[in-house]
């Protein structure tokens, strides 16, 4: 027999002690929290407690009532503890649940996806053409992006006064002030030309370099301008370097980039740092050189600049013109993607638009 059962029969022999006790009972019942718990123990077992007076009322009873009343307080008491440690260890349990529960880790749900980043195109085109050069033995050069105006453009054949070194063009970080005689002029480079320039004065041919980089103007921007601008540069210099070799590289890697059915073509053109100049055309992309809106009815796409490195530039960095020749090219990143592309706004590149960049 559990405590209360006998409780429940003894409260029968003292019927005038049922209130009492079902009314302690009920009152743990109703308990939901560990507070309510407590609240009703105090009520119940406390120094003025329902309990407590059942046995201060003892003193005014006949002897042979007090072992009954006696008895059913003490059942009473011991079915309280019993309930209140019941109810505790009930809640206690129902609160770790409840803890575990928001623990829990679904071990079959599907994993989320990481957000991972995406090669920005410009990028992409970098390391294609990085990786084609680098497939015919080119090296990759690095250099300033703040230059001095000797590596950007006095080495490069374009003295003071040169026309093509356009003070329009240029962004100047500091001017030289003509009262402290200062010589030197410092700038954001307007093309990676100088990294080259400071490759051969460090190292004598045989030389095959590519140096991909930013170039800055100062441009207004707009679809087909910006002021920051990527090329990739290349400059070959040997022995015996000849138009042939200059031609027979940059078909090939014409080829590689744009696909072996693309037909290309040299038209003679002037750059200060080269002699004689080109320009290298792909047939059009999209017409395939009948003549449409891309190319502009031509059917030729203009993809680089090129020459023979100017026998100027050689004296420069000390190299015997009579000894070496060499090959130079560059290409401005951004046209090539958007003519690869079809993207008729430059400005997209720097909008950082993911949903645009994520497309190539
Ligand atoms: C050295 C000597 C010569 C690099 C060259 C070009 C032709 C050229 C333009 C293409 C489009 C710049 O991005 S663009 O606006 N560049 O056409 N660049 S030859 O000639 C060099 C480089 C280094 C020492």
């Amino acid at each position: 027999m559990t405590l209360k059962e006998e409780l429940l029969i003894s409260v029968e022999e003292r019927p005038e002690m049922a209130a009492l006790v079902n009314d302690a009972l009920g009152a743990l019942q109703g308990c939901g929290s560990l507070r309510e718990i407590e609240d009703a123990r105090v009520r119940l077992l406390g120094k003025k407690g329902t309990v407590t007076s059942v046995f201060k009322g003892l003193a005014v009873l006949p002897p042979e009532e007090k072992a009954v009343v006696g008895r059913i307080g003490n059942l009473l008491r011991q079915v309280i503890e019993e309930e209140v440690d019941a109810l505790r260890r009930n809640i206690e349990h129902r609160e770790t649940e409840r803890r575990l529960a928001a623990q829990t880790l679904d071990v079959t749900l599907p994993g989320r996806r990481r957000g991972i980043g995406h090669r920005h195109l410009l990028a992409q085109v970098i390391e294609e053409a990085t990786r084609i050069f680098v497939g015919l033995g080119y090296e990759v050069a690095e250099g300033p992006e703040v230059e001095l105006d000797y590596y950007n453009f006095e080495a490069l054949n374009q003295p003071p006064y040169h026309p093509a070194r356009s003070l329009n063009d240029t962004l100047y970080v500091r001017r030289p002030d003509p009262i402290c005689d200062d010589p030197a002029d410092i700038m954001l480079r307007t093309h990676t030309s100088p990294v080259q320039v400071r490759v051969m004065e460090k190292r004598r041919p045989p030389l095959y370099v590519i140096s991909p980089g930013r170039a800055y103007r100062r441009d207004e921007i707009d679809a087909t301008h910006s002021a920051v601008f990527h090329q990739v540069e290349g400059l070959a210099v040997d022995r015996d370097i000849t138009l042939g070799h200059l031609k027979g590289t940059l078909e090939v890697f014409a080829h590689k980039l744009f696909g072996r059915e693309r037909d290309v073509r040299f038209r003679p053109h002037y750059f200060p740092f080269t002699e004689p100049s080109a320009e290298m055309d792909v047939s059009c992309f999209k017409c395939l050189g009948a003549g449409c809106s891309l190319c502009k009815g031509a059917g030729w796409l203009e993809i680089l600049g090129c020459g023979m490195v100017d026998p100027n530039v050689f004296g420069y960095v000390g190299y015997d013109p009579e000894e070496f020749t060499g090959f130079a090219f560059g290409m401005g990143v951004e046209r090539i993607a958007m003519l690869k592309y079809g993207i008729d706004d430059m400005r997209v590149f720097y909008e950082d638009d993911a949903r645009f960049l994520r497309q190539f």
